[in-house]
């Protein structure tokens, strides 16, 4: 039964937590702790603008999930195939501790300035990197990532007393695209369609602890040659097909996990997920317009597949509601890091 004081809002009322997970605090952020920050900014985009309103979406997606499970006196829910778990932590009502959920809000933005916005991003995500957290970040458009990881890796160093060219960070890019551009007529070296390219030029992660999945159709020429002339592990939309979705995230984590030879292991893992990965015919609220993709339920199996204890950090990018009035593309993100946050 339900005690007295438990709250059972319907998904439309209340305050868009994600998850109704409670609001922090930098200086309630614990060690451990998985904390939800949204990055609602999409002046990196090259195509179809509005994944600025991607951390809204994604939350307010969320508040239907956790109806479901609230509004039951067990709020602990099943996968019907899998067994996998998920607890909520509906009515918790407990003060943030590891392993717990919790939601800092959006970071400043400056939708004027990339160079202000990046600068705003690494200094969050590096206060909240250096004090333990998890953080899983909603973009905003791809470009959001190489800012947090930047922020991540600097965050690290700080909990290891390491300069943050001495991090080692592994990076899994899941991605309809390779986002390897080295320079483009419009946008120049920082925009959405560079983000792995910058991060590639990070010595804490370098091109030898990278892996791409989900990639598919045309690619530029240019970034094909690169991609073939460095060598780079990839997983394509078809390859995660053959192999399976489960085999093929654990593949590219153990890929980028890996130690080159003669050197020592990673200090952790990051993952960034552009919702493109996803065929635009499931997913139709983002900036591309890109068919052959994975279907949504092969999309959350790659994500519980990216579950791994090594992942210091995960973030979800270009979600843009306005180009989908179904919801289905913001309800399919937050489904994933449900998936991403759920266990065995
Ligand atoms: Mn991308």
């Amino acid at each position: 039964m339900y005690k007295q004081d438990d709250r059972v809002l319907p998904a439309y009322a209340g305050l868009a937590t994600f998850l109704r997970s409670p609001a922090v605090s930098l200086d309630e952020v614990v060690e451990g702790l998985r904390v939800v920050v949204g990055v609602p900014f999409d002046g990196g985009c090259g195509s179809r603008p509005g994944a600025r309103f991607g951390p809204h979406a994604i939350r307010y997606s969320s508040l239907h999930l956790h109806y479901y499970a609230s509004s039951s006196p067990d709020p602990v829910m099943v996968d019907l195939e899998t067994g996998e778990r998920f607890d909520p932590g509906v009515g918790a009502g407990s003060a943030p501790a590891a392993g717990g959920l919790a939601d800092y809000g959006d970071v400043s933005v400056y939708p004027s300035s990339p160079e202000r916005t990046a600068a705003s991003v690494e200094d969050a995500l590096r206060r909240l990197a250096g004090r333990g957290a998890v953080p899983l970040v909603l973009g905003g458009d791809h470009y959001v990532t190489y800012p947090t990881v930047r922020g991540v890796v600097a965050g690290l160093a700080d909990r290891l007393g390491l300069r943050p060219e001495e991090v080692r960070l592994g990076y899994v890019h899941v991605d309809g695209h390779f986002d390897l551009g080295s320079d483009n007529a419009i946008y120049g070296r920082h925009f959405h369609g560079t983000t792995a390219r910058l991060v590639s030029e990070l010595p804490s992660v370098g091109l030898g602890r990278m892996a791409w999945l989900g990639q598919r159709g045309f690619v530029r020429r240019e970034q094909w040659e690169f991609v073939r002339r460095e060598n780079l592990r990839y997983w394509t939309a078809a390859d995660i097909r053959r192999r399976g979705p489960a085999e093929a995230a654990r593949e590219a984590l153990e890929f980028v996990a890996g130690a080159p030879a003669g050197e020592p292991g990673v200090h952790g893992l990051y993952v960034t997920i552009d919702i493109d990965v996803v065929d635009v015919t499931e997913a139709p609220g983002t900036g591309a317009i890109h068919f052959g993709g994975l279907t949504a339920s092969e999309f959350l199996a790659l994500v519980s597949g990216l579950r791994d204890e090594r992942v210091v950090a995960l973030d979800l990018v270009e979600v843009a509601p306005p180009y989908d009035p179904s919801e289905r593309t913001a309800r399919l993100a937050a489904l994933a890091l449900v998936r991403f946050l759920a266990g065995p």
